[in-house]
């Protein structure tokens, strides 16, 4: 089924306050605003309707509306997430989905999930285990996911140093493709997709979605375009380096329904 809208929210004038693993300095707001607005055009010209949420200072990570809620066409559920800076970013997003989705089921304390961590892939939904994301919260996930007619299983990143989220190294393609890091490139959990190997000076772009007909991917990665090319896969490279300085990338900027 295509996706027909999408949620944004424009990065906050205080965006470089946001939580970051990253040394790559902080993140210039026009530039970001500027790469942000490119982004939901892109959006758009895959055919979404976007509800443009307005900027939230009182969140500085606030953008990345991707870690506050999960949604698919015949349900949406309210997420909290891991960090404690993030957790009042949730209602606003909620009171958003509550046009489309009258009833929103929710996780609750002390589980926490960030929806950067939950990997759909036709209607399977790969859930990870990280620093955000914790064992109660990924229960309660599975079982509210459970009561919408989806299967789901459990990924641990927990080990890994370099991954904040299940998504900064994998993403769902559909046509049983997933581009993964070499973290996946043999996890029992994803042995029944076609994967697409990211190398390690690329990894950054794992980060990309399947929106509809197009697969968004980050500019600047050559080896993992080319490869999506000769896949056949019609991209569209984005410019991301503002918000790849918050540890932020294309998933995190947008729920697609
Ligand atoms: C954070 O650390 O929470 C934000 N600065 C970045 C969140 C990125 N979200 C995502 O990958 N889903």
């Amino acid at each position: 089924m295509p996706y027909t809208h999408a949620l944004v929210r424009p990065p906050a004038s205080n965006f470089a306050d946001g939580l970051t693993s990253s040394d790559e300095g902080a993140p210039d707001i026009a530039l970001a605003l500027e790469q942000h607005r490119a982004y939901c055009q892109a959006i758009e010209e895959c055919g979404l309707e976007i509800t443009d949420l307005p900027a939230d200072p009182l969140h500085p990570d606030g953008t990345f509306v991707e870690d506050t809620a999960i949604v698919m066409a015949h349900g949406a559920i309210a997420l909290r997430p891991g960090a404690p800076s993030r957790v009042g970013e949730v209602d606003s997003v909620v009171a958003a989905l509550r046009r489309h989705f009258p009833d929103i089921a929710q996780i609750f304390v002390p589980g926490t999930v960030d929806g950067g961590d939950v990997c759909e892939a036709d209607g399977h939904f790969l859930i990870g285990l990280s620093s955000r994301t914790n064992e109660l919260g990924a229960r309660q996930l599975a079982r509210l996911l459970g009561d919408l007619q989806c299967t789901s299983s459990i990924v641990d990143i927990r080990g890994s140093e370099t991954l904040l989220h299940l998504k900064s190294g994998l993403a769902y393609l559909g046509n049983g493709c997933m581009a993964v890091t070499a973290e996946f490139a043999r996890d029992p959990a994803l042995s029944r997709y076609e994967k697409i190997p990211v190398r390690a000076e690329e990894r950054y772009a794992a980060n990309c979605i399947r929106v509809n007909d197009r697969v968004l991917v980050a500019a600047g990665y050559p080896k993992f375009i080319d490869m999506l090319v000769a896949r056949r896969f019609n991209i569209v490279p984005l410019e991301m380096s503002e918000f790849r300085k918050m540890d932020g990338g294309l998933s995190c900027l947008s729920l697609r329904f």
